[in-house]
């Protein structure tokens, strides 16, 4: 009894849906198009120390060159071949990085592009990241090896060979997306080396993946070739460890394909997040923070244990149809650090942080012309992240949002209240809304266009904190605002309508 018991707590925990975060730690952190020798040093000198769990990185394996410089961030959604070769690095580097960042505690996760190859389109040749040769007229990809009849064209039935209609569940798991070669991953072959790629990966010590365009494969394709998968590196992770797994599937709903459908196979991508949390921080259609007390499963999320959330990622931070122009970015600064700040206070879901690269934005008839633009580089290679002393930003064009001290001393409340209840929630009846987590944590926003001054109840031991949005705590003094709880736990909270970041965050690690 007691052994099945046991069985069944690490069943749970050590299953496909856990991060396997170490340290208590409780969030990821997109770092888009970073070099590795650039990730191996943020995991030694800031994620680390900053409580960060893991970091999200672009696609290691290798892609198509697009000769149009600078190059879009696009090339590396189309594979070439799995060689651990591409513009962040070689596999050297990357395994530098993998271990220097599992020594400190930070996760690595593979975003893992397995529905499809380069564009049909693309010429024969040599304009990969590592040189290999292939031929996407003839389906030959000789670096895999991948050749015809590992790809999809007998399957699809549409007269384009491409994606016509979102409304066809065949069309959208066997036709090519966007033009890409469409693999063939009902066949054991392309399962296997799929697995092995992925494989190859968790030997070198990586906790889990983002499985890219997951709604153009089926779901039990997906299941074949994770079910293929080792467990994770014993030499970092606890012996019977299963991959971390997070399914890209945009389901804002009108599709007839459900992100429900995935959930068998691990976490999937909840894109209503961002969406939603957009539209209320800007009042559109007539939402206003008060609305967000039934936030989570009450929106008509997916389960919290199985969503992964974030505010934007680095698709529809670009204004792509996945989430529509709702969503919050660096570009909008104030609003943003709102979201993320409301993203990580409460407890739906498994977070991540975007960390982006800015791109010269221009816009045509309302769309951005420029939005295609790969990362800061000098004649294609990508410029390192420089960080400027002081204010801890990033140089280089690196927005680094994981850095900006609103966001950084986020992820650190949330570690803190990991597990805590969601309590004393308070709102005005219009945007200005206060919530707790149990005896750990609070937090108060004003997004009315007057000021808020409300005495709360914040459920926190009685003593001085330190607002962490508004300053840090060093030592025993506080360099932003100080928040006196009473011993019935009261707390009075003043927060301007026009402050530099109109919220408030306290936590017991940030108490005088
Ligand atoms: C897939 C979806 O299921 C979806 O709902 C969505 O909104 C977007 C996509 C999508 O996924 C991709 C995954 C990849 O690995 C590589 C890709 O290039 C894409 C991709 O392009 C993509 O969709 C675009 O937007 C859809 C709404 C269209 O139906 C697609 O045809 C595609 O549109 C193309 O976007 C335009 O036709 C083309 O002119 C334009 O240059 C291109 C630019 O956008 C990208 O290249 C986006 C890449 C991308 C990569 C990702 O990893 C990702 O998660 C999302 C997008
Ligand atoms: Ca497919």
């Amino acid at each position: 009894m007691r052994l099945l018991l046991l069985l069944l707590v690490l069943g749970v925990c050590w299953a496909q849906y856990d991060p396997h975060t170490q340290n208590g730690q409780t969030s990821i952190v997109h770092l888009f198009e970073w070099r590795w020798d650039d990730i191996a040093l943020e995991c030694e000198r800031y994620l680390a120390p900053h409580g960060y769990g893991g970091v999200q990185i672009s696609p290691p394996n290798e892609n198509v060159v697009i000769n149009k410089p600078p190059r879009p961030w696009w090339e590396r959604y189309q594979p070439i071949s799995y060689k651990i070769c591409s513009r962040s690095g070689n596999e050297d580097e990357f395994r530098d990085m993998v271990k220097r960042c599992n020594d400190v505690g930070v996760n690595i996760y593979v975003d893992a592009v397995v529905n499809h190859m380069c564009g049909s389109g693309v010429h024969a040749g040599t304009s990969s990241t590592c040189g290999s040769y292939f031929n996407p007229g003839s389906r030959d990809f000789p670096a895999v090896p991948y050749s015809a009849w590992d790809f999809n064209d007998g399957k699809c039935t549409t007269r384009s060979g491409g994606i016509e209609s979102y409304h066809n569940i065949y069309q959208v798991r066997d036709c090519r997306l966007s033009g890409f070669l469409d693999l063939a991953l009902g066949k054991d072959y392309v399962r296997s080396t799929i697995a092995a790629y992925m494989n190859n990966l968790i030997a070198m010590g990586v906790a889990g993946f983002r499985i890219d365009a997951s709604k153009h494969m089926w779901p039990g394709d997906i299941k074949a070739f994770l079910d293929k998968l080792n467990n994770l590196n014993t030499k970092w992770f606890p012996e019977g460890s299963r991959p971390f797994i997070y399914q890209e599937v945009i389901d804002l709903g009108g599709e007839p394909i459900q992100s429900s459908e995935y959930f068998g196979n691990g976490r999937v991508t909840e894109f209503k997040y961002g969406t939603k949390l957009g539209t209320v921080l800007r009042k559109w259609n007539g939402e206003k923070l008060a609305y967000l007390k039934n936030w989570g499963e009450g929106w008509s999320f997916m389960p919290s244990d199985r969503a992964l959330v974030f505010v934007d990622n680095h698709y529809n931070q670009r204004g792509y149809a996945a989430g529509g122009p709702s969503v919050l970015t660096f570009w909008e600064f104030r609003l943003y650090k709102m979201a993320v700040g409301f993203m990580l206070a409460h407890p739906y879901g498994f977070t991540r942080v975007m960390s982006s690269f800015k791109w010269p934005r221009y816009f045509k008839n309302g769309q951005d012309v420029n939005n295609w633009i790969g990362p800061p580089n000098d004649n294609g290679v990508i410029k390192k992240v420089t960080t400027i002393n002081g204010d801890n930003t990033c140089g280089n064009g690196w927005v680094c949002e994981h850095r900006w001290r609103q966001i950084r001393n986020m992820v650190i409340f949330r570690n803190v209240v990991n597990g805590q209840a969601f309590t004393n929630w308070w709102d005005n009846g219009s945007n200005q809304v206060a919530f707790g987590r149990g005896n750990k944590g609070f937090i108060v926003f004003n997004n009315d266009d007057w000021a808020l001054s409300s005495n709360l109840q914040t459920g926190l031991p009685a003593g001085t904190y330190c607002d962490v949005i508004s300053g840090d705590k060093s030592g025993n003094s506080c360099t932003g605002i100080e928040i006196y709880v009473g011993s019935d736990g009261l707390a009075y909270f003043s927060i301007s309508n026009t402050a530099e970041d109109p919220f408030i965050a306290i936590h017991v690690d940030a108490k005088l």
